[in-house]
């Protein structure tokens, strides 16, 4: 089709959003595409509306996380520190759109507790790996970001991890399960599908090297 300008519709973000590390264009309210900075969620006919989706944002992603029919966002709340989050789209009754603030893994650590924490997720991906019509969220450790001692736990495992999403009736499930052990990403993760089997491979680059993970089976931790 020839290039035909009445198609598309340039609108500036400002400039104090262009600077956000963390950003995402997607449907919240309306037909149209909406920036979601980590800061603000701003509309593009409304005003903006103040928002802290997170500290230091990775990648942003928009998507019904709970399935109510409502888009919800996706990111890492600080990503050279700790913190996985998904923020719950709330109406009201008269339309006004409000946020919840769920942890997927915690903000702030216990350092003594063996549950699952991971340091350093600079790289957030939302991809469908089992091919059952949900996607999953892929992230992993920036393993020495700022060198050997620059952040929190930087010599811990290269880990990357995808977060299967579980809808039940109480609420969403978060559950875990380890890609790999000793390759971590840098600041982007890139889903394809590589080997041709029809469901999302995993390919991360980092300080550990390049990798593709080719989806075999989840683990079941
Ligand atoms: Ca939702
Ligand atoms: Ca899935």
């Amino acid at each position: 089709m020839p290039f035909d300008e009445t198609n598309y519709i340039q609108k500036e973000i400002p400039e104090e959003s262009q600077k956000e590390d963390g950003s995402a264009f997607s449907v919240i309210e309306n037909d149209v595409p909406e920036f979601v900075g980590f800061k603000t969620f701003r509309p593009l006919n409304l005003e903006d509306i103040e928002r802290s989706f997170a500290e230091n944002a990775a990648q942003m992603y928009v998507y019904d996380v709970d399935g109510d029919g409502l888009n919800d966002v996706i990111t890492v709340w600080h990503c050279h520190k700790y913190g996985l989050v998904w923020h719950k789209q709330i109406r009201g009754a008269n339309g006004e759109i409000s946020w919840e603030k769920h942890e997927i893994l915690p903000v702030q650590p216990d350092l003594e507790s063996k549950d699952l924490r991971i340091s350093q997720m600079h790289s957030l991906a939302l991809a469908d790996t089992d091919g059952d019509g949900i996607k999953e969220i892929i992230t992993g450790k920036r393993f020495w970001a700022h060198g050997e001692h620059g952040d929190p736990e930087s010599n811990q495992p290269a880990v990357i991890y995808a977060f299967e999403i579980k809808r039940g009736e109480s609420g969403v499930e978060f559950i875990p399960h380890m890609i790999d052990g000793d390759s971590g990403a840098g600041t982007q993760i890139i889903t394809a599908d590589l080997s041709g089997g029809g469901r999302a491979d995993v390919l991360t680059s980092g300080k550990k090297g390049v990798y593709a993970h080719f989806y075999n089976s989840f683990n079941v931790l």
